[in-house]
This record gives C-alpha cells, sequence and structure tokens, in this order.
C-alpha cells in the first residue's frame, strides 16, 4: 500500500510533545505489537518510547504497555502501545489484548525467513479478534544486520500489498525507521478515527440515532482501564 517511509518527513510533519498535561490530550490510541519471538518487539517500542536499546533483552512474559505522546494535525495524540510475548505458552489473553486496539505493528524479523512464514498466521489472528477497521503495519525489523538477510524487502512489499497493509523495514539497534514506522500508523489510525467522527456528526444532522451513534466516540481511556484490570501485568522489564 506505501513504500517505506521516509524518517525526515514524518519528524517534521509531527512535532512531539513529550510533558503534555493529561487534560490537554485529545485522543489515546491503543496500539497492539505482535509477531514471533525474539523478532525485536519490545526493542522497537523500547526504541520509540524511551529511546532505548538492550542487546541482552529477556522474552516478555505477560502483558506491558508504555506510552508516548504526539501532535498529529494539531490534535495531542497519546499512543498506548501494547507489548506481548511471541511465545506462545505466554499468550493467555489474546481478545483482551486486542480489545480496543485501532492499530497494529505485526513485527518479523529479516534474518529469520520463519518469522516472515508466520506473519500471514498473525494477520489471520488480527482479522479474527481484533477490529475490522483496524490499521496494520509490517515491520521487517534488525534491518542493521544486512549481511544476514534471509526475507527480500521484495517478498514483505508483495505480501503487503496483498493484505492491504502498510510496510516498513526498521532497526531498533540503530532506531533507523522506528519513529516514521509508528507515526505513519498513528497518522492513519488519526485518519480512521476524524471519519468515524465525521459519519457519526453527519449521522447526528441527518436526525440519526444518538445512541446508536455511540460507539464511535472514542473514548479509548476508559476502555483501556478496563483492559489493564482484566490482564495479569506479569512483566515491567524488558532488559
Ligand atoms: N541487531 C539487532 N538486534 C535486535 C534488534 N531488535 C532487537 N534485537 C535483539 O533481538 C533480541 C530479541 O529482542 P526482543 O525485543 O526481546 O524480542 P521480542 O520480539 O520482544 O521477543 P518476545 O518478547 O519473546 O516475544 C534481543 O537480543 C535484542 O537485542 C535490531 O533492530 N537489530
Ligand atoms: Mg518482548
Amino acid at each position: 500500500m506505501n513504500a517505506e517511509m521516509n524518517g525526515g518527513e514524518f519528524e517534521r510533519n509531527h512535532q512531539l510533545q513529550e510533558n503534555v498535561l493529561p487534560e490537554k490530550i485529545d485522543y489515546v490510541f491503543k496500539v497492539v505489537v505482535i509477531g514471533d519471538s525474539a523478532v525485536g518487539k519490545t526493542q522497537i517500542l523500547s526504541r520509540f518510547t524511551k529511546n532505548e536499546f538492550c542487546f541482552d533483552s529477556k522474552s516478555t512474559i505477560g502483558v506491558e504497555f508504555q506510552t508516548r505522546t504526539i501532535t498529529i494535525k494539531d490534535k495531542v495524540i497519546k499512543a498506548q502501545i501494547w507489548d506481548t510475548a511471541g511465545q506462545e505458552r505466554y499468550r493467555a489473553v489474546t481478545s483482551a489484548y486486542y480489545r480496543g486496539a485501532l492499530g497494529a505493528m505485526l513485527v518479523y524479523d529479516i534474518t529469520k525467513r520463519q518469522s516472515f512464514d508466520h506473519v500471514a498466521r498473525w494477520v489471520e489472528e488480527l482479522r479474527a479478534h481484533a477490529d475490522n477497521s483496524i490499521v496494520i503495519i509490517l515491520i521487517g525489523n534488525k534491518a542493521d544486520l544486512v549481511d544476514l538477510r534471509a526475507v527480500p524487502t521484495e517478498d514483505a512489499v508483495e505480501f503487503a500489498e496483498d493484505q492491504g497493509l502498510f510496510f516498513s523495514e526498521t532497526s531498533a539497534l540503530s532506531g533507523d525507521n522506528v519513529d516514521s514506522a509508528f507515526f505513519r500508523l498513528l497518522e492513519e489510525i488519526y485518519t480512521v478515527v476524524s471519519k468515524k467522527a465525521l459519519d457519526s456528526d453527519k449521522g447526528k444532522s441527518n436526525g440519526g440515532d444518538a445512541a446508536a451513534l455511540k460507539g464511535l466516540k472514542i473514548d479509548v481511556i476508559s476502555g483501556s482501564d478496563l483492559e489493564i484490570s482484566e490482564m495479569k501485568k506479569l512483566s515491567t522489564c524488558s532488559c
């Protein structure tokens, strides 16, 4: 759907606001990060939210989330990004994990063909558990390991086009394309959410049923509070 993103362009278009007061936040967007174990999900998240990277990252157990606040088109948006284990035995909370998610980052490792071969299964899981309008970006991580590449970029581009996914290759280690990938995803979510709000307003002005339209209003904060209590927050340290 889209080609590799230009990080500089996104930096220019998205002013970062790190210490915004809670009452100034216009939207909270829940995003889930999924993919096989050891592809670098936790480190991508760590790079985006704290600008940190850990070589000795431990496998995630359970579920945790981190946040970063940015602005898109003058709206203050808090990205609440959920990270879970790629290992099946730790993934007991599938439905709760996806509930309320507006975006998904589906990660494979460009040096591990198997992690790319499993991507189709992850898409199926998303289609089964997440909202239909969820925005998905496919990420080929560890792009710094050029000599070990096992997944040609073209294969991933073709898959992403077939499935209607955005796509980028990143390196959590160097930081390349990490911000731009998240910004692209969040910007697309914003477009979807704005369109829903517009449709909702049109419905109201046409005498639509306000109660029926209530579900379109974005109130992710209360939704995510609910989920936190439903989930076991077993691990808080990625390193
Ligand atoms: N060279 C390189 N190594 C990376 C990169 N991202 C992650 N790693 C390494 O890959 C290993 C796994 O990273 P994690 O972020 O823990 O992987 P994960 O997908 O969260 O794994 P689970 O929690 O088990 O699902 C760690 O040793 C990281 O240091 C990257 O962009 N480049
Ligand atoms: Mg992890």
